[in-house]
């Protein structure tokens, strides 16, 4: 099989100063950090339909980027292999380990699901025959469950029994091929499981089916051996103007009211946060403080759009901030995922490795710099001062749960007025971000 990315070599490290484009200026793959390497930290992961799929399209116009990949044509089995071959090369260039997909970013789909089964088996065991003597393997699967026509009223969520099931079945297939190309994860992201409006929508019953559906999806998961975690991949809007998973404290409550919470953790996407008004930041430490971390689709919004823009990331202080929390966390059992996409107009195959660059020195950075600010300790420290008046004999008993609020009541009587609780000292604490992020 020839080369594809003709002229791109394999991308090495060189370090800051090189001004080479074709080379990563911050991660090292071997470099050690907190005690583990940086591609330990960071398990990147390509995604199938950006990457390999998305030609540049938009509602004003036409594709702009060729992505046959030396099919003769596209929308065939010959092109979907020719995408395997694409994305294997890129993958291998690049030092990345992990991808995501989605059924139907796999084979062109047949309007007879038997079909688009059939093909399926047949990509998965290319895919698989790929895999042999690399590193490389699934890091989540899911279901396309929005594309097509018959889910314009959702799929867990639709008002039609028969294209339930055929969610069903689409999901179990996608389990199929996660378990088979070796999948740490299964994603559910919500699709066009939402409303336009309430005149129409019986959204207890909408929201009962999709977690029936979700729980058929574990029984059968750990049936057939997948291990791993299944994900929600929250995000509050955009297609449907109300998504049901509006952002990780609705999704916690959503799967902690169904009793889905111990087989489900959340995908967090950068840009789906942004659109929820919260930060990134603020949906992973969410997350984190709910045992409930798993992976991160790594992107970023463009604050002056309104929709999920899936830029590369670029925002280093938004990935420092990011990864203080993931570090934090202990890491993820997931991966980073670019949910990105180039620009329409980055329309060479350069473009395409430009954007992996990009996002992986981002995060590379992101990491270096978050293990220096809890090196540092003066936030970690701020934080611990700031609530040590709960270190005394009366805060233990508070913390403890071993209080009254007639106890309480008679403690403030005692004490008639209260001081000041202490400055937040915000703008100091973001100084000494600053003076991390730029010494
Ligand atoms: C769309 C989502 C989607 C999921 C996978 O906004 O980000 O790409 O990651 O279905
Ligand atoms: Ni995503
Ligand atoms: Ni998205």
């Amino acid at each position: 099989m020839s080369e594809i990315f003709q002229g791109i070599p394999e991308i090495k490290y060189e370090g800051p100063q090189s001004k080479n484009p074709l080379a990563f200026k911050y991660y090292d793959p071997e470099k050690v950090v907190m005690g583990k390497t940086m591609k330990e930290h960071l398990p990147f992961a390509m995604a199938w339909w950006h990457n390999l799929c998305a030609n540049g399209v938009d509602m004003f116009g036409v594709g702009t980027i060729d992505k046959s990949f030396g099919a003769s044509s596209v929308g065939t089995m010959e092109h979907a292999k020719a995408k395997v071959d694409a994305g294997f090369e890129f993958m291998k260039k690049l030092g990345i380990e992990y991808f995501c997909f989605h059924d139907v970013d796999l084979v062109p789909e047949d309007p007879d699901i038997n079909v688009t089964n059939a093909r399926l088996d047949e990509i998965s065991d290319y895919i698989l025959e790929k895999m042999k003597g690399t590193n490389i393997k699934c890091l989540w699967g899911t279901a396309n469950m929005f594309g097509n026509p018959k889910y314009m009223n959702g799929a867990g969520s639709t008002n039609s029994v028969d294209v339930y099931c055929f969610a069903a079945a689409q999901i179990k297939k996608a389990l199929d091929l996660t378990v088979k190309l070796g999948g740490r994860g299964y994603v559910f992201w919500g699709g066009r499981e939402g409303y336009e409006t309430l005149l129409n929508t019986d959204m207890k019953f909408e929201q009962e089916n999709i977690a029936s559906l979700m729980k058929m999806a574990v029984a059968y998961g750990r049936s057939i051996g997948f291990t791993g975690d299944f994900y929600i991949e929250p995000k509050p809007k955009e297609p449907t103007s109300h998504q049901y998973d509006f952002d990780a404290a609705t999704a916690i409550g959503f799967l902690r009211q169904y009793g889905l919470d111990k087989d489900f953790k959340m995908n967090i996407e950068a840009n789906h946060a942004t659109l929820a008004g919260h930060s990134f930041q603020h949906e992973l430490r969410v997350s984190a403080i709910n045992g409930m971390l798993g992976s991160i689709d790594a992107n970023q919004g463009n604050s002056l759009l309104g929709w999920d823009t899936d830029n590369f990331p670029s925002n280093v202080y938004d990935a420092t901030m990011a990864m203080y929390e993931v570090l934090k966390a202990g890491g993820l059992t997931g991966g980073f995922n670019f949910d990105a996409k180039n620009r329409r107009p980055s329309n060479t195959y350069e473009d395409m490795f430009y954007g992996f660059i990009l996002g992986m020195d981002t995060f590379a950075l992101g990491l270096i710099k978050a293990a220096e600010l809890i090196e540092d300790g003066r936030l970690d420290g701020f934080v611990k001062e700031r609530y040590s008046s709960f270190e005394g004999e009366l805060g233990k008993k508070i913390r403890a749960g071993e209080t009254t609020l007639e106890e309480l009541a008679a403690k403030a009587a005692e004490i008639k007025v209260t001081k000041n609780p202490g400055s937040g000292r915000q703008e100091y604490l973001e100084s000494v971000v600053n003076s991390v992020l730029f010494k």
